[in-house]
């Protein structure tokens, strides 16, 4: 057998590591050129924002044969999950979406058509809606999973070229509580850290984070930590991370707003308040130590279902170690007052002076691999560079850059995801673009969007795969080149800016984003507008201009090959200081001058009294679901991971739902039992997985099934409009 069919057959075991290609394998004059390895490209992954460097083997005709993990990257030092070894294989799945479909009206079937059809539909059904509607009655929801380009374009395309006025993207499931939180704290929403803090810190707080399995490689810096730290985790479940945790808080969920207040009170008692700081760089603290008063020890002790000494443990490793670094995501992100959970986690920070010193800060992680990206460039909450909609100097600004019409910017951000579906569900919006999310299944009680399907005229979905949830849905599919397919810009966790390129070939007639959302510009007739808009490099350099003067200016930013010679590089980046990134420059955090982003120059202390859980568990549904990620191997709907062999051996295939043995033992449920979950919304049935991980009264179900969001309770944090879709009441069934 051939060294080339023993690496074939490898791919479909779970060994990932063997698939690194050595030129010494190719030396048998047996390998077919187009196997063959000539040389090697560099990429960033595009599955999670941690933005791991890859290095990319190419064949004579510069396409991907293999991967391997880059060692020379600044962010994963030669490490990948297994997403990040299997990236090329989605790739090359038989589902792929290689030409476009539009529903035919008699057969009711999708059927495929060519381009020029397919845009001549969505032109004409769009401008009809418009027409009859309004321009507002089409929107658009997309993503934090195309490049930064791509996302600039749509959005300036849609709001400034078609007329749409609310859109908005998958990134309110995701980050738009960290957007918010940010922007009203410190001016800007601007994640401080560099993930060198990982490794800098002496004690790491991860409050409704799970990084040994959503983001294995940061976990891996802070296995790297050679300064002892304290690792606490703050999540209901005894998580791989908890586990691996030097001290795990299980609270209740949903109390941290209290348990973070309670905090901050014994900190104060214990005077551990670096009062100088405070005193110099931060606005609203002594309001802030008035409110927190009422959180003693004991009630935050009885809310939060937590032994006193825990909380002083707590509080004792936050006053005494000297670099403390607080990290938190969706646990906190996704809840009903998400956005002052968030800004208790930041106010911690500023109270303890754990900001913008190595090994410290206030550092939201983010989710997906261009999260970042989308929320400066997605044109949806923020105005397109990180601008207000609301401010006529910014509108001008950006209409200057763009070279548009300053009117055609509208004057208020639209309406936020869950809004755009009540619209539709009042008719008022009647016409939709998904672009690069599966919002059939991610959504939350994701009832509605199915009954919703029905209230929409038309219905256009742009994606890689023709058969997610979503895309089935469809009037008109537009088949999408995915990451490896295309050339553009991803923004990390810790504001890097990598680069990702055309690799492989989109299969039969689908085309990149980009050259989608042209498209779109020349059949709408507004393609005048985005002449400067050549190619994704070209919108680069406009992007660039528009980050000028801004916090995340990165105009001193060459080119992609300027990112890719330094290994990435972190915003801001301004034009004056662009001299190169030697040594330490390679890991930035900001705010080391005490400077925020604020008119005063000063962080603000914010806070709100906890409010109840909107759905608590009760005698006729008695368990509390929460959902997350279910393992490394899995990403979000599936559409991608699901495709490669080794990543579905690496996960469940069967969706399972995590209970207490006691839980179990009351309701005569036996492990691995196929059970019903309802709660009032729907049901799904899994397996029973018997587990002291989650906690007496409390269940979990992984995202990554379809089913799961059948169940999930729809509550919006009033700032963020970010969906609670960790807390919804549920019973489970027996079956037989
Ligand atoms: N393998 C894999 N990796 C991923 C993804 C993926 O789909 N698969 N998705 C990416 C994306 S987009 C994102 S946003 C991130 C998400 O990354 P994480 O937020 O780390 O993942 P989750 O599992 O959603 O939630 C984290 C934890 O929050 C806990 N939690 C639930 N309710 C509460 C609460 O009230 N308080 C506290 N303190 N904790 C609570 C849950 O038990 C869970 O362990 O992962 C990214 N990485
Ligand atoms: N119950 C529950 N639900 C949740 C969550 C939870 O914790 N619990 N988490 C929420 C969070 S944080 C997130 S981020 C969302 C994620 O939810 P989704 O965004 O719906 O999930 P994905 O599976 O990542 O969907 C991305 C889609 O984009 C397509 N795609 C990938 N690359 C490209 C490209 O370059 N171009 C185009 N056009 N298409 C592309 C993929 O094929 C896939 O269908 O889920 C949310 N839903
Ligand atoms: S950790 Fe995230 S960025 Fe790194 S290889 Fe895995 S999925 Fe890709
Ligand atoms: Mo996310």
């Amino acid at each position: 057998m051939s060294t080339i069919e023993e690496l074939l057959r490898a791919r479909e075991g779970p060994m990932t590591s063997e698939l690194v290609l050595r030129p010494g394998d190719f030396g048998l004059g047996r390998v077919p050129a187009r196997l063959k390895p000539v040389a090697t490209t560099t990429a960033v992954c595009g599955f999670c924002s941690t933005g791991c460097g890859l290095k990319i083997h190419l064949n004579e005709a510069g396409e991907a044969i293999n991967l391997t993990a880059d060692p020379e990257h600044p962010v994963n030092l030669g490490m990948a999950c297994p997403k990040g070894w299997e990236a090329l294989t989605p790739l090359a799945a038989k589902d792929r979406a290689t030409t476009p479909l539009l529903r035919n009206p008699a057969t009711g079937e999708l059927e495929p058509v060519s381009w020029g059809v397919a845009l001549g539909a969505m032109v004409r059904n769009f401008r009809g809606i418009q027409e009859k509607h309004g321009r507002a009655a089409v929107s658009f929801l997309s993503t934090g999973q195309i490049v930064t380009e791509e996302m600039a374009l749509l959005g300036a395309l849609a709001k400034f070229g078609m007329g749409m006025r609310h859109v908005d993207s998958n990134t309110r499931q995701c980050m738009a509580t960290s957007h918010v939180a940010y922007k009203q704290s410190f001016g800007f929403d601007a994640p401080p850290f560099t993930y060198q803090d990982f490794e800098d810190s002496d004690a790491l707080i991860f409050i409704g984070a799970n990084p040994c399995i959503a983001h294995p490689i940061m976990w891996q810096r802070v296995m790297r930590n050679r300064r002892k730290p304290e690792i606490v985790v703050i999540d209901p479940r005894r998580t791989e991370t908890a586990m691996a945790a030097t001290l795990h808080v299980a609270s209740r969920p949903k109390s941290d707003l209290v348990l973070l207040y309670g905090l901050a009170k014994a900190l104060i008692d214990r005077g551990a308040v670096k009062r100088e700081f405070v005193a110099a760089h931060t606005s609203g603290f002594a309001e802030f130590e008035a409110f927190v008063v009422e959180f003693t020890l004991e009630r935050t002790a009885a809310e939060t279902g937590l032994a006193v000494k825990t909380i002083e443990r707590l509080a004792e490793i936050v006053a005494t170690k000297e670099r403390v670094s607080f990290w938190w995501t969706m646990g906190v992100n996704q809840s009903h007052e998400a956005t002052r959970t968030a800004q208790a986690i930041i106010n911690l920070a500023l109270m303890t002076g754990n900001i913008g010193r190595p090994g410290t800060g206030a550092n939201s992680i983010t989710g997906q691999c261009n999260a970042m990206g989308s929320r400066l460039f997605g044109n949806a909450t923020s105005l397109i560079g990180g601008y207000d909609f609301g401010k006529e100097e910014h509108r001008e600004h950006v209409a200057r850059i763009l070279g548009v019409d300053a009117a055609a910017i509208p004057d208020a951000a639209g309406l936020a995801y869950d809004q755009i579906l009540e619209a539709v569900e009042r008719g008022e919006i009647r016409g939709l673009w998904v672009i690069a999310t599966n919002t059939a299944h991610s959504w939350i009680n994701q009832r509605t969007f199915a009954a919703l399907r029905a209230k929409l005229d038309f219905l256009v979905v742009q994606d890689m795969y023709a058969t997610t949830e979503t895309a089935r849905m469809a009037d008109l599919v537009l088949p999408a080149a995915g990451w490896g397919e295309k050339d553009g810009v991803l923004i990390n966790s810790e504001r890097r800016l990598g680069v990702v390129k055309k690799v492989a070939r989109a299969p039969g007639q689908a085309l990149s984003d980009f050259a989608i959302f042209k498209l779109v510009a020349e059949a709408w007739g507004c393609g005048e507008m985005f002449r400067a808009w050549k190619s994704p490099e070209a919108a680069f350099q406009i992007l660039k201009e528009l980050s000028r003067g801004q916090p995340c200016d990165f105009s001193g930013i060459r080119d992609y090959a300027h990112i890719e010679a330094e290994g990435g590089i972190q915003w801001p980046w301004p034009e004056e200081k662009a001299e190169g990134l030697k040594g330490a420059a390679r890991h930035r955090r900001l705010f080391e001058d005490g400077r925020f982003f604020t008119a005063d120059g000063r962080a603000r202390f914010f806070f709100d009294r906890p409010r109840p859980l909107p759905e608590p568990p009760d005698a006729e549904y008695p368990l509390l679901l929460l959902t997350g990620r279910g393992s490394s191997a899995q990403w979000h709907t599936g559409s991608r991971t699901d495709k490669s062999a080794v990543l579905r051996k690496l996960a469940p295939r069967e969706l399972y739902v995590e209970i207490n043995p006691r839980d179990a033992a009351r309701w005569r449920v036996a492990a691995g039992e196929r059970v019903r979950v309802r709660s009032r919304r729907g049901s799904c049935e899994a397996l029973a997985f018997v587990t002291p991980t989650v906690q007496v009264g409390q269940v979990f179900l992984p995202m990554h099934f379809a089913d799961v969001n059948k169940l999930t309770f729809p509550v919006f944090d009033p700032h963020s409009r970010q969906p609670g879709y960790k807390a919804a009441a549920v019973r489970i069934e027996r079956l037989s």
